[in-house]
């Protein structure tokens, strides 16, 4: 009795929760309605057979309930029953799996009028390419991929001369338009998701694979990658705005094609001198860096780092937390640099400086440091080189005292929170890896050991 009640109560709940709860599908916003609806003609044939076979069961487990003066009837084989089960039951299946047979029709029918965005994924961004005029993408090879090439596209291919890159984290999609989602990963598996358009697909290393689907809504969605193994691909978002065609157009004027890419004016690292001769009343003439001034070394850091890290100055996503004193100095001294071409010449500059050791002999534990400093290696390259294609920068060389500031500075979300900040939340991940103050103590004088 007790039992019979007990399961009653948990159709009771279950329904209550499917029926209250608030999470359920985010808004549509594609062509994807059919994908809903096989997804509800599923949850209602489950659905059903759920609440009756447990209210059978509560049913029956009260109607034979123990009675001293009842035997039970041995009866293995009742084909009327089992018929009637047997077609049932195949109905049932069949109700769930058909209507996905259709969908899945289209789901790999790319219509005609479709135009080709391409969708590149690494650990752990998002990059897009667009065909350009020809309506062509070029060839492309991981084994391209190069700090002035970063898609790995076939220079001798002339339909890729054309095509339009994108490397922010946020495509434009224009809206009504059917699109064929070409995607390619540089590294390890990577999913697309758009909750909003329903449609998934994973980026297979060494395969192009795809989803197409028509933007039905106007907006700004977010775009995860979903796959689970692996580190850290919660990390990796992005962003899919539905624009107008108004909206659209003007996103697409401002894109630079490869051709452009590739025959941009190079830095003046003149230029860069006298920028940086504010500079150096902080992090010294020679880019050595200044305790006093709690200034870092510079010299030996890669141009695509400065950049980046000035960029964040100028743009407020770095050095703005009230916690962050030294951080915010930086943020005031970036006015220095009126423009993206002074960032461009200073980073051009800093980085023809020769790189310099350090003198004073660090305290930790450097055997336990390198253990430590395996994992961190990943990244930043075995001997703390830096690599540009996790863009992890080069720690070897760094004075300690700052290396150590910034690790904690990401361990309190002092450094890298900013929600633009999608490398700084990498890093604030790993460093809570370093358990304690001696742990990063030792790593560090691991990397103040390589000389580099
Ligand atoms: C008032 C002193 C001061 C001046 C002047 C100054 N900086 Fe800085 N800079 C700092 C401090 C302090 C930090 C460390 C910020 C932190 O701890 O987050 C820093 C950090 C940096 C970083 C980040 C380095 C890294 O490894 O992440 C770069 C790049 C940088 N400065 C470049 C420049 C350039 C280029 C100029 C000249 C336009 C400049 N700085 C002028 C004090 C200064
Ligand atoms: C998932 C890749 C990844 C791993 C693993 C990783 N880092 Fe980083 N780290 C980064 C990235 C990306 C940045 C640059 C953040 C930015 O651009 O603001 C960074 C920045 C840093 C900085 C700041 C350097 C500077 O000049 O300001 C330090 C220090 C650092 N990492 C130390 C470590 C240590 C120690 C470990 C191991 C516990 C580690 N990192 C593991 C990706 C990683
Ligand atoms: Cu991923």
């Amino acid at each position: 009795m007790t039992i019979a009640i007990v399961i009653i109560l948990l159709v009771i709940a279950t329904l209550a929760f499917h029926f209250i709860s608030p999470w359920w599908f985010t808004p549509l916003a594609s062509n994807w309605q059919a994908i809903d609806d096989t997804i509800n003609i599923s949850l209602w044939v489950v659905g059903i057979v759920f609440v009756a076979v447990s209210l059978f069961l509560a049913f029956v487990i009260f109607k034979f309930r123990h009675n001293k003066n009842r035997r039970a009837d041995y009866e293995p084989e009742n084909g009327k029953l089992e018929g009637w089960l047997t077609i049932v039951t195949t109905l049932g299946v069949a109700a769930m799996l058909a209507p996905g047979l259709v969908v899945w029709g289209q789901f790999i029918s790319v219509p005609e009028n479709s135009v080709i965005v391409e969708v590149v994924g690494q650990q752990w961004h998002w990059s897009y390419r667009l065909p350009g005029k020809d309506g062509k993408l070029g060839k492309t090879s991981i084994k391209l991929v190069t700090e002035d090439n970063p898609f790995g596209i076939n220079v001798n291919d002339i339909n890729g001369a054309d095509d339009l890159l994108i490397k922010s984290n946020e495509l434009h999609l224009l809206i009504d338009q059917p699109v064929k989602v070409l995607l390619r990963s540089k590294d390890v598996l990577h999913n697309f998701a758009v909750p909003q358009f329903r449609v998934k697909m994973d980026l297979v290393p060494g395969a192009v694979t795809f989803v197409w689907f028509t933007p039905t809504k106007l907006g700004r969605y977010e775009l995860l990658c979903e796959e689970l193994c692996g580190i850290a691909h919660f990390t990796m978002r992005g962003y899919v705005k539905v624009d107008s065609a108004k909206d659209y157009q003007t996103w697409l004027a401002n894109l630079p094609t490869f051709t452009q890419t590739l025959t941009r004016d190079p830095a003046n690292i003149t230029q860069g001198k006298q920028h940086y001769a504010g500079c150096a009343s902080c992090h010294g003439i020679d880019g050595q860096g200044n305790e006093a001034m709690n200034a870092p070394k510079l010299a030996g850091l890669s141009r695509w780092y400065l950049h980046r890290q000035l960029s964040y100055f100028k743009q407020k996503i770095r050095g703005q937390n009230s916690n962050d004193l030294y951080g915010q100095q930086m943020a005031a001294m970036s006015a220095l640099l009126p423009d993206e071409k002074a960032i461009e010449d200073v980073s051009a500059y800093i980085n023809s400086l020769a790189a310099l050791k350090n003198t004073a002999a660090s305290t930790g534990d450097v055997i336990k440091g390198k253990s430590f400093y395996k994992n961190c290696s990943y990244c930043h390259g075995e001997h703390a080189q830096g690599n540009y294609a996790m863009n992890a920068p080069k720690l070897a060389g760094q004075h300690p005292w700052y290396l150590k500031r910034q690790i904690s500075y990401f361990q309190q979300g002092i450094r890298g929170a900013h929600p633009a900040d999608l490398y700084g939340k990498q890093m604030i991940l790993m460093s809570k890896s370093l358990h304690d103050e001696r742990t990063v103590n030792d790593v560090v004088s691991y990397i103040d050991s390589l000389t580099n």
